[in-house]
């Protein structure tokens, strides 16, 4: 017996100014921002700011953050944001958009500054500890732009400043935002915003004047390496699953890079993540015969062709990975990170005492942000001082702020990116769309009014991280409560009834109890189709046509030509999704926008004739760069009515000048 059977949900409805979809580092950043205006707009509109951040889970652990972290990966300190745009483009191989990029790079490092305000503790060397950044406190840097921290609780604490800015009332734990709604007057606007509650049989129904969709990026719409037994297991968070892209995309926003993803080297099984030992313990990834594959000369053949590329004193992260590739399909695998090497170096010049600390870092990195490595290596008898770990490169994930550069197109600042002779000396030959830039509205928008992102929504920038995604949260926050005062007299109306939208939300539910008894095994019924069984479907599909790990990351049109037809068809059945409780309405849910973010995926993918990122996938029948004709921007608009994408080019310009040698 389904607990839907005891009646219809409630429906609360709610007008705001300003509605927060999401609770992570970008969101937290603009909570915190906009705390303060509540009252402070008073003086502009007459009453108080009204505001309100909704969250499918709970603020002080959710999101990509919610385990933790070790590092924070963009802290400038003392490097130039110009540095810090040529180091995103090199590394997402030449195609961001250095406005955006640029103008995180000069406002990151205050978010770094407040976390440590409120108490998040950021390693100093030897000397400065007790003395905070601002006090000229020097890092512990891993990298030149990454610096070390005791971060298990970097969520709860960035949390703990939002809900005081904002005020517990004014956030709502618990509810998925199902979908954006356009204005009723205006298509190309937003005007609310519906989802449920995932514990209470609670429909809630939102109007704003501006709305900050932040809801990260996606997974799991590609089969896992984790199945069977590790089933759920993956780097990125599961439970972000492609809303921000889909829920977007359906209000009618552009996309850019929606071909890009990001395939991590990881600690095999466990996912930890290689940053720290790469950086921090200076440890090298070896193959089975121990040799440094990266720096042999095979490997400098293999990344040749991709010179313009590989420029910088780092190689481009999906570069890292083909190389890495070759040698596993080459049958020089495993690869390993030479953890032994690593401590056995550092520890030369240590005391006994020293080198006991050194071993519980190389811990508490995962123990801080990924414990199921650390679950791993104790399972497994690793002592990492003595054994080396197995690296693998996972499966891909869509992202915005971590070394990806998926998501929608937005609207820049407004002082940065009128090419000049100075900052472009071709400046003749800038296309006509970019006149001024790519500043058509307020900062952080989308090109749909009303609708701003942050964090991994931003497209076309990438390695924000978390201070990034948290200041680009703090950015939108200010356009926002612009866009909010001057669109004062504004009043929003949707272009569907509310009935209908708790129709469409609660379908699931209801092909559940229509069919139910047509069987006595509750998950097996011709009517219907259970949310995991779907997802399951999703996988397939996208590992075996789309570039997944089954191919070795390598697709080509016709295998996409498969993956279209058959997406097509789970997408009918998509509509026959079953959820006999709550938790598989939210699984309902997170599906239909994995499928529209996969869909995304895949059109951009076929979109793209040429490879522009080997070692995150390669199209075979365009297995090559080519700079003359896909040095550029693709991006895509989906109409929801028709449910067809049109996806193009537009122009891409580098307003930093990348032809300065650089040592990141
Ligand atoms: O080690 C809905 N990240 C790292 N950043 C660093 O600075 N240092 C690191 O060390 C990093 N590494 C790392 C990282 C992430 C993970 C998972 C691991 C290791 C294991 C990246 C950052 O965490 C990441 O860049 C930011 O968190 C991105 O911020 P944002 O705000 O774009 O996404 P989010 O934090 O995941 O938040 C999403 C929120 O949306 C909610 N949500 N709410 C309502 N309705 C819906 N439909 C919703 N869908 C989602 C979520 O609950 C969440 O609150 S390392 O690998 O390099
Ligand atoms: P990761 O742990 O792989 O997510 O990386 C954390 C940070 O370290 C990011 O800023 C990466 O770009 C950087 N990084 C990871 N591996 C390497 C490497 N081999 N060389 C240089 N930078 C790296």
């Amino acid at each position: 017996m389904s607990e839907f059977e005891f009646g219809n949900p409630e429906i609360i409805e709610e007008e705001v100014d300003i509605l927060i979809i999401g609770g992570g580092m970008a969101a937290c950043g603009a909570a915190y921002e906009i705390g303060p205006w509540i009252k402070a707009a008073e003086s502009s509109l007459g009453r108080e700011l009204k505001v309100k951040l909704v969250d499918k889970a709970a603020l002080p652990r959710s999101g990509a953050v919610a385990q933790g972290l070790s590092a924070i990966n963009t802290y400038l300190g003392e490097n130039d944001p110009a540095d810090y745009a040529r180091m995103v483009s090199n590394d997402l191989m030449g195609i961001t958009r250095d406005d955006l990029v640029y103008d995180l790079g000069r406002h990151v490092d205050d978010s770094v500054h407040h976390f440590e305000d409120w108490g998040l503790p950021i390693w100093k060397q030897p000397g400065d500890e007790g003395k905070k950044l601002v006090e000229g406190g020097k890092p512990v840097r891993s990298g030149k732009w990454q610096i070390m921290i005791n971060g298990e609780s970097y969520k709860w604490i960035v949390a703990e400043a939002a809900q005081k800015a904002l005020g517990t009332d004014n956030i709502q734990e618990r509810v998925f935002i199902v979908k954006l709604v356009n204005d009723k007057n205006d298509p190309n606007r937003v005007a609310g915003a519906v989802g449920f509650s995932v514990r209470e049989h609670k429909i809630y129904v939102y109007k704003f004047k501006a709305c900050l969709l932040v809801a990260g990026g996606c997974v799991n719409i590609f089969r896992p390496r984790s199945v069977g037994e590790g089933t759920g297991r993956a780097w990125y968070p599961v439970w972000n699953a492609g809303s921000t892209y889909a829920m977007a995309a359906e209000a009618g926003a552009e996309l850019t890079m929606m071909e890009n993803r990001f395939v991590p080297a990881r600690f095999k099984d466990g996912y930890g993540p290689v940053g720290a030992w790469f950086l921090l313990f200076k440890s090298k990834a070896i193959n089975a015969y121990g040799e440094e594959y990266l720096s042999k000369e095979g490997a400098q053949k293999l990344l040749e062709p991709y010179h313009p590329y590989n420029k910088a004193y780092v190689t481009p992260t999906c570069l890292r990975n083909h190389v890495m590739m070759d040698e596993m399909i080459n049958g020089r695998g495993p690869i390993y990170m030479d953890t032994v090497t690593a401590l056995a170096k550092l520890a030369e010049t240590m005391t006994p005492k020293e080198i006991k600390h050194l071993e519980a870092e190389a811990w508490e990195d995962f123990l801080d942000m990924c414990i199921g490595q650390a679950g791993v290596w104790a399972g497994e008898n690793i002592e990492p001082e003595k054994k080396n770990s197995e690296l693998m490169p996972t499966e891909p994930y869509l992202l915005g702020s971590h070394s990806g550069c998926c998501g929608i197109w937005v609207s820049g600042p407004e002082d940065l990116g009128a090419p000049t002779e100075e900052t472009h000396p071709e400046k003749d030959k800038i296309p006509s769309h970019l006149p001024s830039g790519w500043h058509w509205g307020y900062r952080s928008m989308t090109t749909v009014k009303g609708l701003f992102t942050a964090g991994d929504g931003v497209g076309a920038s990438g390695h924000k991280f978390s201070s990034g995604s948290h200041a680009e949260g703090r950015i939108a926050a200010k356009a926002m409560v612009k866009f909010a005062i001057d669109n004062k007299d504004w009043t929003p109306e949707l272009d569907t009834p509310v009935e209908e939208l708790v129709e469409e939300i609660y379908k699931p539910v209801r092909n559940f109890i229509e069919h139910k008894d047509y069987t006595t095994a509750i998950d097996i019924n011709p009517h219907y189709i259970t949310p995991k069984m779907l997802q399951f479907r999703l996988q397939k599909i996208m590992d075996e046509y789309v570039a997944g790990v089954a191919t070795w990351y390598r697709t080509n049109a016709k295998m996409m030509e498969v993956a279209e037809a058959k997406l097509e068809m789970l997408k009918e059945d998509a509509e026959k999704m079953r959820a006999k409780d709550l938790h598989e309405l939210l699984r309902a849910w997170e599906n239909y926008h994995r499928i529209l973010a996969a869909e995304a995926h895949m059109k951009h993918i076929q979109f793209r004739e040429e490879s522009r990122y080997p070692g995150f996938y390669y199209r075979m029948d365009f297995n090559f760069i080519d700079d003359e004709n896909w040095k550029c921007f693709v991006n895509s608009v989906y109409d929801k009515k028709t449910k067809t994408w049109t996806v193009f080019k537009r122009a891409h310009v580098d307003l930093v000048d990348k032809t300065q040698s650089y040592n990141n």
